[in-house]
């Protein structure tokens, strides 16, 4: 049986990780903040349906000593690193939390990787941030960086500090530079499920009005039931290496305001207003992937429609607020 650990399993793509390698046949271990064990009603709800199955060890990404005694107990086949700071906005009013998260936890996991178990392979959640002020679209695994906030910075050296395990040292290092991906398991400030999760509460009668920021914006939006199949194929390719992961069309937020309004049967322009404090010092206009390179070294394709993701977030978030729930 194959072992894997995940770390960031109780959030939105390691839930989907750990479903996925389950359903392969995978022991699959998680690390988990220690808060998170004390409160697993309310800081594990995207794991609770799989607690009997997993293994989890308390851990933090600051902590070098907490990740290598996890690596020092056990070996594992495959370690995907996704735990982090995640939110980009956050990493305007905190730069250095996001950075130690972001950029020293990935060494930490990477450094105790190479103490204990060089031949693990890892994967990176690299991200389509780094891209930042694109100087082309779509974007590929060639095209420049440009980051354009500290959550984009964070990732950026992350993503080289694991070229630089695999250049270095021989490791099996990989990095998945996913663009945005969603379910009704995104937490509620990205914008996605601010959008579902306002227009289902508005057609409820719950509230009247959605705040928003830039509504030009431009994303990628796929479905991260379909990202975490790309991260597991990426571990098991012979020699490691860095794909791009999108689904090739982009959306503006106005376009995915649209949908899920008219899902709720509303016109979003009723009920959709701008606050200047949802703007950003530093904004990503668009973003669109290449995933040629993912399509035909891995196989893998998106199977999810932009349309069918954001309904089956409005429906999941109206049976939510039909239930008088939040
Ligand atoms: P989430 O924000 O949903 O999950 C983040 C996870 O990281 C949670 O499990 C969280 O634990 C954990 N975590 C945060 N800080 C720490 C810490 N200091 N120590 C230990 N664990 C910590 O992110 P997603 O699932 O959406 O994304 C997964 C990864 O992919 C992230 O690295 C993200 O930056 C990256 N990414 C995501 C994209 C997307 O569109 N979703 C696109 C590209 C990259 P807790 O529950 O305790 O807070
Ligand atoms: P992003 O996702 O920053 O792309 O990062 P987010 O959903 O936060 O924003 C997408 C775009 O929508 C615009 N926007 C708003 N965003 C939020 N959160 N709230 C609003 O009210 C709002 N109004 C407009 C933003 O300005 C932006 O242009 C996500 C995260 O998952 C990262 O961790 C990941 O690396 C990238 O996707 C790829």
């Amino acid at each position: 049986m194959r072992r894997a650990l995940i770390t960031g399993i109780t959030g939105q793509d390691g839930s989907y990780l750990a479903e996925h390698l389950l359903s392969l046949g995978y022991e699959v271990h998680g690390i988990v903040r220690r808060i998170a064990l004390e409160d697993p009603g309310h800081r594990m709800k995207r794991i609770a349906h799989l607690l009997d199955d997993l293994v989890l060890h308390p851990g933090t990404m600051e902590s070098y000593g907490s990740i290598v005694s996890v690596l020092a107990q056990q070996r594992f086949d495959e370690c995907y690193h996704l735990a982090a700071q995640s939110f980009v906005p956050e990493s305007f009013v905190d730069g250095f939390s996001t950075l130690n998260v972001n950029t020293t936890g990935t060494h930490h996991v990477l450094a105790a990787l190479r103490q204990t178990q060089p031949e693990a392979r890892f994967y990176f959640a690299g991200s389509s941030e780094m891209f930042g002020r694109a100087r082309e679209v779509p974007q590929r695994e060639s095209t420049p960086f440009h980051p354009r906030s500290p959550y984009g910075i964070s990732k950026l050296a992350a993503y080289w500090l694991t070229v630089n395990h695999r250049e270095a040292f021989g490791m099996h290092c990989s990095s998945g530079i996913l663009f945005n991906h969603e379910s009704p398991r995104r937490p509620h400030e990205f914008v996605s499920r601010k959008i579902t999760r306002g227009a289902a509460r508005i057609a409820s009668g719950l509230e009247r009005q959605l705040a928003l920021g830039n509504l030009d914006a431009r994303r990628d939006w796929g479905h991260a039931a379909d990202y975490v199949r790309a991260m597991h194929l990426m571990l098991q390719q012979d020699a490691p290496a860095d794909f791009v992961v999108g689904t090739g069309r982009s959306h503006s937020v106005r376009d995915l305001c649209a949908v899920a309004f008219e899902a709720v049967g509303l016109d979003y322009r009723e009920h959709v207003t701008v606050d200047p404090r949802f703007l950003r010092p530093a904004e990503v206009d668009v973003l669109e992937a290449d995933a040629s390179a993912a399509r035909d070294r891995l196989g893998w394709e998106p199977t999810y429609t932009f349309e069918g993701m954001v309904r089956e977030m409005v429906d999941a978030d109206l049976a939510t607020a039909r239930a008088g729930a939040s």
